[in-house]
């Protein structure tokens, strides 16, 4: 029965060595020698209240432009830290039933392309779909045979008139989550800025600029943000890409 006794005494030790660091534990202060941890503002989780506690100066944001040929997505939120580049993504509620509805075994597939430009400058890269030039794509699929499934697309660069791909998809370079009609992204940041490029920049700048396009499950133009109304010149209703910064 001592035994017993001391058993129960050992465990409840252990609990109480076990309890967390909080305020209301002051006999477990912070040790200085830990690293500071850091706290994603987004966590990519299908639910969108974290977006909206950002400090809002900081989001860079573009909504359809009514007067563009385009109707499917209504907006795009894109917020960098050192860390990540996460995008926020909003359909029409009627476009993203019938978009996730639509597939067919040929085409199981939503896709998306995220477009990035990491060094500031346009005067090389690739122009065709927006009024700037970008550097890079990651293209991958948004949902499966009518669910949302985590993107992870694949790294594609624009050098000497081509497309290279970089990487493949599924490579953890990036993860998603939908809910409804809204979606969001974390690109890491280490994982792009480490990949094998052909020039330099390697890394994404401290500013980058960045666009999305839409196609349906077969490959059908379905939006890009950011758009404009069309014009002489620009039929499309391509816009100008984003510009972000990031917060540090
Ligand atoms: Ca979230
Ligand atoms: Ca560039």
């Amino acid at each position: 029965m001592k035994k017993f006794f001391l058993s129960l005494a050992a465990i409840a030790f252990m609990f109480a060595a076990c309890e967390p660091k909080t305020p209301d534990n002051p006999d477990t202060p912070d040790d200085p020698d830990e690293p500071e941890e850091q706290v994603d503002p987004i966590v990519i989780d299908g639910e969108f209240d974290d977006w909206a506690k950002l400090d809002q100066a900081s989001v860079a944001s573009a909504k359809n432009n009514a007067d563009s040929p385009w109707t499917a997505v209504k907006q795009m939120r894109v917020y960098a830290t050192e860390a990540y580049v996460y995008y926020y993504i909003e359909f029409d509620s009627t476009e993203a039933k019938d978009q996730l509805a639509s597939w067919d075994e040929a085409h199981p597939g939503l896709p998306m392309r995220i477009n990035i430009n990491i060094d500031g400058e346009f005067t090389s890269g690739y122009a065709k779909y927006s009024l700037d030039a970008y550097d890079y794509i990651i293209e991958g699929s948004l949902a499966d045979k009518g669910q949302w499934v985590s993107f992870d697309g694949t790294l594609h660069q624009r050098y000497d008139g081509d497309w290279v791909e970089l990487l493949k998809e599924g490579s953890g370079m990036c993860v998603g989550a939908g809910n409804g009609n809204k979606y969001e992204i974390a690109l890491d940041r280490q994982v792009f800025d480490r990949v094998e490029k052909k020039s330099n920049p390697q890394a994404i700048g401290n500013v980058l600029h960045t666009g999305l396009r839409f196609y349906t499950h077969d490959w059908g133009e379905l939006s890009n943000l950011p758009n404009s109304s069309i014009a002489e010149g620009n039929g499309d209703g391509w816009g100008h890409l984003l510009e972000v910064t990031t917060v540090k």
